[in-house]
């Protein structure tokens, strides 16, 4: 066992996006890619020597090679401990979890989320901060200009570790503590929710599917809805994590998860289906004949979240990011409480979270969450509706019916543009920024602009500002329109539209979203040329 020094030079392009950095895996298997990235987080955060990190991953094709070159890192390093899950597999809110549970100095999680994995797919690295959170703007630059100044990486040369039976072992000088990928995060879904009561609902019939997609959250969903709350065996599908998920796409939406959907709107469909991603953090929620959109699943959950016994007291304030609709602000309004809009991204709720004034969070792209970590959970948002559908003996169905009785209904749509040029994408948005100024005032389909701007935000907790994040056209009618360029995608840009128009009239609550949002749709066209500039006839994604 030795410890060696490798030189090494700055690769171009380690910029973190959105959460962490995300690339081809070939990308990352590329000489001294992996090696130059870890070596620049433990530059950025002042050093890896003495520190105790949490690490894990999806499972995707790469996870185990990269378990192996970061544990070996960390001890030439210097760290004190490595906790990782059995196998290097840990869901994305478990890692969270087990963060802020053993007191860590934080953690790496290995995924890129619901993007495909395989050797011609996508991995990803990202670096989660003491709090469990994903490490904010501030520390990502500092890994950023890491990667700029790098000149050599520490790393171990010895045989690959044991990571398959739970244990601790010692490598030069370094703690590896492999730990049940499960058990600590089933414990805290059971001090969250009356496992009682929904144990109750299974008994009597209740039934219900939920997809994991081939991806880390199988495990997890079978050991908690199958075995400890009695839902039928079978309930969980597609349930062994596998590194190239199936050969599918583990994003949980109407267009990757169809089968389920085609389940939920024909007549053999069960109560409730689920649906979560890569790497567990996200979900889709369908009831019989219905699927949630997440920005409406964050509102419902919100409005109903005091009938679970973690959220009994009530909620200090909610929060979704900018591109989400306002659903959430209604019930929050309602309420009485806080409510924070924020630019994309989870590592933005974390000052909230952990400044109390947020207790619910969630985003338009399937995360919502609370303050039990830092990161969106999916199978925590399945089990929040569990026990709300558990306590009031509603359907789905009911239950969105019911809230839009109360509150309204926003319309809401994402349209996804994949793998543009980036070039084309990023002279729209230039072209869409220098008409902001002139479209107040503007008739168009979808009612007159009001307001067009784009989006910065100032965190109330810590002052910091992020500036260009999202461009956005507000109607006098209240109707809305978002441009965005995603932060996640690895080839080209893939250009966000998300579109979103506010009903009461109670006899409007049942349309179609896109007919509903028809108008909008064919603004959002006009102002921005995208059929014309990307030369495509309709978008790749609708969720
Ligand atoms: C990440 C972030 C989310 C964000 C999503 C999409 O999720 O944590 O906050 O909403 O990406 O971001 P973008 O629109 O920039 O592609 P995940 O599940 O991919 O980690």
């Amino acid at each position: 066992m030795e410890r060696i020094k490798v030189n090494t030079a700055p690769i171009e392009g380690q910029k973190p996006g959105t959460s962490g950095l995300r690339k081809k895996t070939h990308v990352f298997m590329g000489p001294h890619y992996l090696e130059n990235f870890i070596q620049a987080i433990w530059n950025g955060i002042g050093g890896a020597e003495g520190k105790t990190f949490v690490l894990g991953g999806d499972g995707r094709y790469f996870n185990d090679r990269a378990a192996q070159v970061i544990l070996r890192m960390a001890a030439a390093s210097g760290a004190r401990k490595v906790i990782i899950g059995k196998n290097a597999l840990l869901s994305t809110p478990a890692a969270s979890n087990l963060i802020r549970k053993r007191q860590t100095d934080g953690g790496i999680i290995m995924s890129a989320s619901h993007n495909p994995g395989g050797p011609d797919e996508d991995f990803g690295v990202k670096f989660n901060t003491p709090n469990g959170g994903p490490a904010p703007e501030e520390v990502t630059n500092r890994i950023f200009e890491a990667t700029k100044e790098i000149t050599s990486y520490d790393i171990i040369e010895t045989q690959d570790i044991d990571l398959s039976a739970l244990g601790t072992t010692v490598l030069a000088g370094m703690e590896i503590e492999v730990v049940d990928s499960v058990a600590d995060y089933a414990e805290l879904m059971e001090s969250l929710f009356d496992f009682g009561k929904i144990r109750s609902l299974f008994a009597g019939g209740f039934t219900m599917r939920f997809d994991a997609m081939h991806a880390v959250t199988g495990p997890y969903a079978t050991e908690i809805l199958e075995n400890s709350l009695g839902a039928a065996k079978g309930t969980v599908i597609n349930g062994t994590p596998s590194p190239d998920f199936g050969g599918g796409h583990p994003d949980p939406n109407p267009i990757w998860a169809k089968p389920l959907v085609d389940l939920m709107m024909s007549a053999d469909a069960p109560d409730f289906a689920a649906a979560s991603d890569g790497d567990g953090d996200r979900n889709m929620i369908l009831g019989r004949g219905v699927y949630v959109t997440p920005s409406d699943s964050l509102a419902v959950l919100a409005a109903n979240a005091h009938l679970a016994p973690g959220y009994a007291r009530g909620l200090a304030g909610v929060a979704r990011s900018m591109p989400t609709s306002g659903a959430v602000d209604l019930v929050a309004k309602a309420k009485g409480i806080g409510c924070y809009e924020t630019p994309t991204g989870w590592k933005f709720f974390g000052n909230l979270l952990d400044a109390g004034k947020a207790t619910l969070c969630g985003e338009e792209s399937a995360g919502t969450g609370s303050d039990h970590v830092r990161e969106k959970d999916g199978l925590w948002a399945v089990l929040l509706w569990l026990n709300m559908l558990a306590e009031s003996g509603k359907s789905v169905k009911e239950m969105l019916a019911d809230h839009w009785r109360t509150y309204g209904r926003n319309y809401y749509s994402r349209h996804d543009y994949e793998a543009v040029d980036s070039g084309i994408a990023n002279a729209m948005m230039d072209v869409l920024r220098g008409q902001l100024a002139d479209l107040p005032s503007q008739a168009f389909p979808a009612g007159t602009v009001a307001m067009a701007d784009e989006f910065a935000y100032d965190d109330p907790v810590d002052g910091s500002r992020s500036e260009g994040q999202g461009i956005r056209v507000v109607f006098e009618n209240g109707s809305r329109i978002v441009y965005r360029l995603s932060g996640t995608g690895t080839v080209g840009a893939t250009l966000r539209v998300y579109l979103e128009a506010y009903e009461d009239d109670p006899a409007k609550l049942d349309a179609d979203a896109e007919t509903a949002l028809a108008d909008i749709i064919a603004t959002a066209d006009q102002i921005a040329g995208i059929r014309e500039r990307t030369g495509r006839e309709a978008p790749d994604v609708k969720t």
